[in-house]
């Protein structure tokens, strides 16, 4: 099941947009625009900034606005391989 670290008002809502776009099931995590939230330690250890978003799928943890619109979509990987 597909993960996203997100944070009301941010770029993580785009992921989750894509995510709805394509019918995907997922999970999301709401974290608070503060330091316990994003700069929490457990946070720090997805994303050393203590930034969303963060998409987690099983044991791959992928963070950058780019790739975790990308990696949902299998399709571009074979256009761009
Ligand atoms: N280049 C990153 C930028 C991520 C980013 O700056 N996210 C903001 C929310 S839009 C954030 O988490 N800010 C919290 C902080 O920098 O402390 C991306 O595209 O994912």
């Amino acid at each position: 099941m597909l993960k996203v670290y997100f944070t009301p008002g941010t770029r993580a809502g785009r992921v989750v947009w894509l995510l709805e776009e394509l019918g995907l099931d997922y999970d999301v995590d709401i974290l608070p625009f503060t330091k316990e939230g994003l700069k929490s330690p457990e946070h720090r250890s997805r994303h050393a900034l203590g930034r969303v978003p963060v998409l987690e799928d099983g044991d791959i943890s992928i963070f950058e606005g780019f790739y975790t619109k990308i990696s949902p979509c299998p399709a571009f990987f074979l256009l761009i391989s």
